[in-house]
């Protein structure tokens, strides 16, 4: 049922569970002979939602499907800028939808971010230093505003359960080489600069992205992990973008507004762990899932 507790990542026939992040779980295929397939892995989209760094008790119904296709729709619209790593969509029934077989690749050790409206850390920083990751931004800039072009700001990939932090563009070229951080930067700008132009005429602002990059044994750049689905990037409503103030975020703002409202009897800085959601947040929630898919795609969801 809806207010069932999170469930842990499940047992597939035919792989061996290899990583669980907060709301995804990461799987190896197995060979005839049981063995871990060593080029391939499944990766799998759960219902679990995040809030205030919190999993949730709580899930959101199809959540992990919507995103999933989301991602599938968005890979087949930035495929001139890059090959992406998904191989199938033919998945065990448990986690149809949710789950999508790709190439094993060698993972680029850069969260790769990249600006497109200035808020949260982005924001944060500008404030403090008039920059962003190194580049001068002009006066007068609020929350929520517009930059000219997205900006590249790289960080760190903490372990799970710690922030990312930033790092100087001149780390990404310590830590990958020259060519290849002025190709993440590029690509990771390109990226939510095509997201944008696609979804503001659907009524979506994609502020920020965080975007995974992965290199083919040949050296090959390939586009991994999701990509701008609202898990990995902030959506915001476009009819209601107000420079000067903080924005609603496109699909979490229901349970964000109930957590912080005097009914969730919970408070931000109690440390606890948050209360189950409402029947009726869930509902509504899963309902702006559905939407933002529905408008970026322009197709009905399931
Ligand atoms: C990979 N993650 C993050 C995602 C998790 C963790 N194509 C790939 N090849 C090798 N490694 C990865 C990928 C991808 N995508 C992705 N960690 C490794 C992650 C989902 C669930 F638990």
């Amino acid at each position: 049922m809806s207010n069932d507790p999170t469930t842990a990542a499940p047992e597939l026939p035919g792989f061996a569970h290899a990583y669980s992040g907060k709301v995804r779980d990461l799987y190896a295929p197995l060979d005839a002979s049981g063995q871990p397939r060593d080029d391939q892995l499944l990766l799998v989209a759960s219902d679990r939602i995040s809030a205030f760094d919190f999993v949730l008790r709580s899930e959101i119904p199809d959540k992990g499907a919507v995103l999933t296709q989301l991602s599938l729709w968005w890979f087949e619209r930035l495929a001139d800028l890059l090959p992406h790593h998904v191989v199938s969509t033919d998945v065990p029934p448990q986690v149809a939808g949710r789950a999508v077989l790709v190439e094993r690749l060698d993972m680029v050790p850069v969260e790769c971010v990249a600006r497109a409206y200035l808020t949260g850390s982005g924001l944060a920083d500008y404030r403090r230093t008039g920059e962003v990751s190194g580049v001068r931004l002009p006066d007068g800039l609020v929350d929520g505003s517009r930059l000219a072009d997205p900006v590249f700001t790289p960080s760190t990939k903490a372990p799970m359960g710690e922030h990312d932090e930033p790092i100087p563009f001149s780390t990404v070229v310590d830590m990958v080489g020259a060519e290849r951080a002025a190709q993440l930067d590029d690509l990771t700008r390109r990226i939510l600069a095509r997201g944008n132009e696609i979804a503001v005429d659907r009524g979506v602002i994609i502020a920020d992205t965080k975007v995974e990059f992965g290199v083919r044994p040949g050296g090959e750049l390939v586009l991994a992990d999701e990509v701008l689905t609202p898990d990995s990037s902030r959506f915001w409503p476009a009819d209601e973008w107000e420079p000067g103030r903080a924005q609603p975020s496109y699909d979490k703002q229901f349970v964000r507004d109930w957590l912080t409202s005097p009914a969730s009897g919970w408070s931000r800085d109690s440390g606890e762990e948050p209360p189950a959601l409402p029947d009726e947040v869930i509902e509504r929630t899963r309902a702006k899932y559905v939407e933002v898919y529905e408008r970026l795609t322009g197709q009905r969801f399931g």
